[in-house]
């Protein structure tokens, strides 16, 4: 893709909002620089230089810089050109805009919340995990999950039986399901869907990286 130069990604080891980003480059082939920071450095002015929600992921490309996972993840694949991975008609883009808007706000908002608070805090020596931010998350994924189980029921993909930047977006917490306390056991669909995604190459091979510890 020699019409996106010098592209560089700030990201953390182990950042599902990184992983999913990471999961684009690695599904177009694209090179690009990781530049990995330590979790407490991000609130550090210099970081905030970088980017001043003081998060990770940014991609960085000449004198642009982008924050956002699944803006990022966008405008990627649109550079990059790539209609099967991030469709162009209105309805296609209108899925992949809704799907990214759902994980972030509602189903991924519990699942991280979950796992920052099961899985991050420990690492991170934070503290004990709270009770209220587990049990508000396990209300919230409890009442996300059916929905992505009723629509992934008779769908390969969020949008069909293609791969889109959607799904690195809604599975990107995928591998926190056997370590945090939720009973996915009733949402098989979910399971399968989730499995499927884990199981790609190129999912594999940007998870096959450092333990999750910043979420
Ligand atoms: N909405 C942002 C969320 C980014 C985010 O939450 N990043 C985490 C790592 S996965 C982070 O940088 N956390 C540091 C903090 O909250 O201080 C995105 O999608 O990029």
């Amino acid at each position: 893709m020699s019409n996106v130069p010098m592209l560089k990604l700030h990201t953390v080891a182990g950042s599902p909002n990184g992983r999913k980003v990471e999961a684009v480059i690695a599904h177009l082939g694209l090179k690009v620089e990781i530049l990995r920071h330590d979790f407490g450095d991000l609130a550090s002015p210099a970081f905030k230089a970088i980017n001043p929600n003081g998060m990770v992921p940014v991609l960085a490309v000449e004198g642009y810089r982008l924050t956002e996972s699944n803006a990022i993840m966008q405008y990627l694949a649109e550079m990059a050109g790539d209609e099967r991975l991030y469709p162009r008609d209105a309805r296609g883009r209108a899925e992949v805009a809704r799907w990214q808007a759902w994980e972030l706000v509602h189903f991924n908002r519990a699942f991280g919340a979950l796992a920052f608070e099961i899985v991050a805090k420990p690492l991170l020596k934070l503290g004990p995990a709270d009770p209220v931010a587990v049990a508000e998350a396990q209300v919230g994924l409890a009442r996300f999950a059916p929905v992505l189980e009723a629509h992934m029921k008779d769908r390969s993909f969020l949008l069909g039986d293609n791969l889109t930047i959607a799904d690195y977006s809604v599975a990107t917490f995928e591998s926190y399901r056997t370590i945090t306390p939720f009973d996915w056991s009733p949402f098989p669909a979910v399971n399968a869907y989730l499995d499927r995604v884990h199981a790609t190459e190129v999912w594999r091979r940007v998870s096959a990286k450092p333990e999750p510890v910043a979420v």
